[in-house]
């Protein structure tokens, strides 16, 4: 408050606010002056990165101010506000996002009536095309993959909705690696991304000191009260750093604060200085950096590592002292404190935050446990992602123990009084207590982690219907019993139209636009069901049909540049790309293109005609430390180098894998695929957001039931999607049969292998495990039951694009139907029934 500048002098302040750029001239006059002073370069050295950083510079001025407004208007109201708790965070680019989130990238008007494009005729006058100036920008890629850029996505919509709400996350120095190929193998290069980003305003007033280790002592106060007290740990500081998220169409730009680690100020060991060693003193403040150094590389994957369980901790610790620092200035009672506060729990990984609330209320704050655990349970909801059981966080008890000894006393506490109500419930029932204990008690005993979100929070919802429905029939079937179905529910995922069809695919939301009378679909997606009414119109099916071919062209021209192949832009252009992994079947797709290659090396000149030309492109990382899924990747570029140079094939198939797949990277692939594979065994994807985003762009796609793929196809209508294989009720029987000898090698299936077995992608030795993984170990991803009909329904895809027409009536009737999947309909559902809050307007 001894800050604010008293209202008689406010007037000067008002005059001199920054505002949006209304002329070219007033953009020049800051792009100049940025580059001239803030990055001290001139007209003679001023390449494309500098005329990035100057544009961001010049650009985020303005931003600022909106930022500055909706946290002085969030402060001032100071009703609900939503905690989004991520520890990945896909954000990609900001700049060109930002730019069309607050309508700087369309013309604006000049003082003389004129009509230009400030920032693009700008850069334009000053000599750089505004394309070439946003591609200089680095990915911010602090995420693995769908999980990530869902948080990305609710940030956009959060923002966009005018909700109070603040993601927390951590701030990588290192994000996901940089994928690079070498001789067909995958090799992890460091993501060094911090230099010069402009995009994040370091706070370092705002700092939080979190302790590790120590010892819990035990003692009763002058009032006889029982007082816990954690002592004589190691302390490590937190400091904010914060990124402005602008939401589209509004004044709203709302706040992500990543927690950045660093050594205590008081704790520099002057012990060891004074003895000469300043050496090893300078090594412990550099251990407390590593905190944030990397984000950990594994998707869908737990490894138990200390550090990361020290990554968690200190990221909740850190937000929940931020959160109830802000609740404590209202001078409110605690119980009001799930009045305005809800904090969303991204998967497990922030589950230590529900125990580290209960730490301060009781052990700080001095409330009773029983009052303190019912604040706790309203304030947490917990959102499942997986039901892989290698993706499950558990915790050994010994590490904890050694890392946060209070903390397993309120775990072990917050599970007695949890046991004993079961107990209550099921009197006769023993079998039950363990299997719902939050301790397995098992050879080191461990800490499940998704019990204890559950237990703490009061909503727990999956991200697709087949994924909660599963959820409650298997993984938590025990905890419904328990909590009854309420507690339980679906939000199927979305992703936002802002980046993935606006930003992606300009053209096409242009012509969207001029169909529709405006863009207002792009905040009211549903409003897309009005394209129906055109499938017909001839004109505008070839409008279509040029916007596709134009952007295949785009990636066409990138694959070129990046791979040096050559495709054919009329061909089918058929996309994979997400993380690798056994059970998104990366592998099915690249033995299906070495079927199809089979195919066509059999074939007469005449044959070959009649065959549909197709580009198969495949992108995605493997974690570093799985070794089937680099195996798949060595694969897939050994079978691309072969094919690629095939003679006999020919514009037939090329086979492409795109390095070092990311999002930007994903805006030049989604608006250009004709086809796009999303063919994980069923029941084993959470939901996929790729899928959402390739219907949108007017791609079909082919998958299993599996996912979202379920809702898409409710969506959109069964005809306009090619949909295969075994359905999720049928997968434990199958695998079970395999286990028992019940396991035949489908005969196509069996030819590819023999074409791998014979050398023909290169040493057989390097595929025999992916091989072996099906034909001897029970094929537990169903490769080769779903195989045939995988081949045929890609059969019936090739048919289906000789009929153009047809093909695109189902392209834009599917686009007409995605209205469902926004993260702007998400996040209104999230917002109703979990966390309560109601939108915030900021006005000028
Ligand atoms: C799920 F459990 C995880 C994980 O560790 N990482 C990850 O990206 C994904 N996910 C699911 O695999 C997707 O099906 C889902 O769409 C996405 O989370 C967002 O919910």
């Amino acid at each position: 408050v001894e800050a604010s500048i008293p209202e008689p002098l406010r007037e000067a302040w008002r005059k001199h606010s920054a505002s949006e750029f209304t002329t070219k001239d007033e953009f020049e006059k800051e792009l100049v002056r940025h580059i001239e002073t803030t990055l001290a370069r001139s007209l003679y050295n001023c390449d494309e990165h500098a005329a990035y950083s100057g544009t961001a510079l010049a650009f985020r001025d303005r931003l600022i101010i909106e930022w500055n407004r909706t946290q002085q208007r969030q402060t001032l109201t100071d009703q609900k506000r939503v905690y989004y708790l991520s520890l990945e965070f896909l954000m990609g680019r900001a700049l060109d996002n930002a730019m069309l989130n607050v309508g700087q990238k369309e013309s604006a008007r000049d003082i003389n009536g004129v009509v230009t494009n400030c920032l693009t005729e700008g850069l334009k006058d000053l000599g750089f095309r505004i394309e070439d100036v946003i591609s200089q920008e680095h990915d911010a890629a602090l995420g693995n993959g769908g999980l990530g850029r869902l948080a990305a996505c609710f940030l956009d919509s959060m923002a966009t909705l005018n909700y109070p709400a603040w993601g927390y996350g951590l701030r990588y120095r290192y994000g996901i690696f940089k994928q690079e190929i070498i001789d067909g193998y995958q090799v992890e290069i460091p993501d060094y991304w911090l230099d010069n980003n402009p995009w994040e305003f370091p706070r370092h007033e705002i700092t939080v000191d979190i302790q590790f280790y120590g010892t819990v002592r035990k003692y009763q106060d002058e009032s006889g009260k029982l007082v816990h007290s954690w002592e004589d740990g190691e302390i490590v500081q937190a400091v904010a750093y914060d990124v402005p998220i602008p939401g589209y169409g509004t004044k709203t730009t709302n706040n992500l604060r990543l927690w950045s680690s660093k050594a205590s100020s008081g704790e520099f060991d002057f012990q060891k200085f004074n003895a000469g060693d300043y050496e090893s003193a300078v090594a412990d403040q550099q251990r407390a950096e590593t905190i944030s150094a990397v984000l950990y590389p594994n998707d869908n994957l737990e490894r138990g590592k200390e550090l990361r369980l020290k990554q968690q901790y200190f990221w909740c610790a850190a937000s929940l002292h931020d959160i109830v620092r802000r609740f404590k200035k209202s001078k409110r009672a605690w119980s009001e404190f799930p009045d305005q506060v809800a904090i969303q729990l991204n998967d497990t990984h922030p589950t230590m935050a529900i125990v580290e609330l209960q730490r301060i209320l009781i052990d700080i704050e001095g409330l009773e446990w029983d009052e303190a655990w019912n604040i706790v349970t309203k304030t947490f909801g917990y959102t499942n992602h997986t039901v892989l059981p290698e993706a499950l966080e558990k915790w050994s008890v010994p590490l904890f123990q050694n890392l946060l000894p209070r903390h397993l006393q309120i775990i072990y506490d917050i599970n007695l009084y949890f046991l004993q109500s079961v107990e209550k419930k099921f009197p006769n029932d023993r079998e039950i207590l363990s299997r719902v204990s939050i301790i397995e008690e098992s050879h080191p005993k461990m800490v499940r982690m998704a019990y204890l979100a559950i237990i703490g929070s009061h909503k727990v919802n999956g991200v697709a219907e087949l994924h909660s429905d599963l959820l409650k029939s298997t993984l938590f079937k025990d905890f419904v019993d328990i909590y009854g179905p309420d507690r339980f529910m679906n939000v199927t995922n979305g992703v936002t139209p802002r980046r993935w069809l606006h930003q992606a695919n300009p053209e096409l939301s242009a012509l969207i636009a001029k169909k529709l009378g405006g863009h207002e679909f792009l905040t009211d997606l549903t409003l897309l069901d009005k394209l129906e009414a055109f499938v017909d119109d001839k004109e505008f099916r070839a409008e279509w049909s040029n916007i596709k071919t134009q952007n295949k062209l785009r990636l066409a021209k990138f694959i070129q540049e990046t791979t040096g192949f050559k495709v054919n832009p009329t061909s089918l252009f058929d996309v994979q790309v997400k993380r690798i992994h056994e059970y998104k079947r990366q592998q099915l797709n690249i033995f299906g293109v070495i079927h199809r290659y089979l195919t066509i090396k059999a074939m007469s000149a005449e044959e070959k005609k009649k065959v549909v030309p197709r580009v198969s492109i495949i992108g995605g990382k493997a974690a570093p430390g799985y070794w089937m899924a680099k195996t798949i990747i060595h694969l897939i570029n050994k079978v691309s180098s072969v094919v690629n140079n095939d003679s006999d094939v020919g514009d037939l198939l090329k086979v492409i894998f795109i390095q070092d797949y990311n999002v930007s990277k994903a805006e030049i692939i989604c608006p250009a695929s004709d086809i796009s594979e999303h063919i994980s065994t069923a029941g084993t994807e959470g939901s996929g957001t790729s899928n959402m985003k390739f219907v949108m762009n007017g791609g079909l796609i082919i998958g299993t039931c599996d996912g979202a793929n379920i809702e898409i196809t409710r969506e959109i209508g069964e005809s306009n999607i090619f949909l295969f294989g075994n359905l999720a009720e049928d997968v434990e029987e199958l695998r079970h049969g395999h286990f028992y000898g019940k396991f035949e090698l489908d005969p196509h299936l069996q030819k590819v292998f023999e074409a791998i077995k014979s050398g023909t992608f290169g040493d057989a030795n390097e595929f025999q495990a992916l091989i072996s993984s099906i034909e001897e170990h029970g094929d537990y991803y169903l490769v080769s039951d779903d195989f045939n009909s995988y081949i045929t329904t890609h059969e019936m895809v090739d048919e289906a694009f000789k009929q153009q027409d047809e093909w695109l009536a189902k392209s834009i009737t599917s686009v007409a139907r995605m209205g469902f999947f926004s993260t702007d309909r998400v996040i209104n559902e999230y917002a109703d029934s979990i966390w309560n809050v109601e939108p915030l307007v900021v006005k000028d």
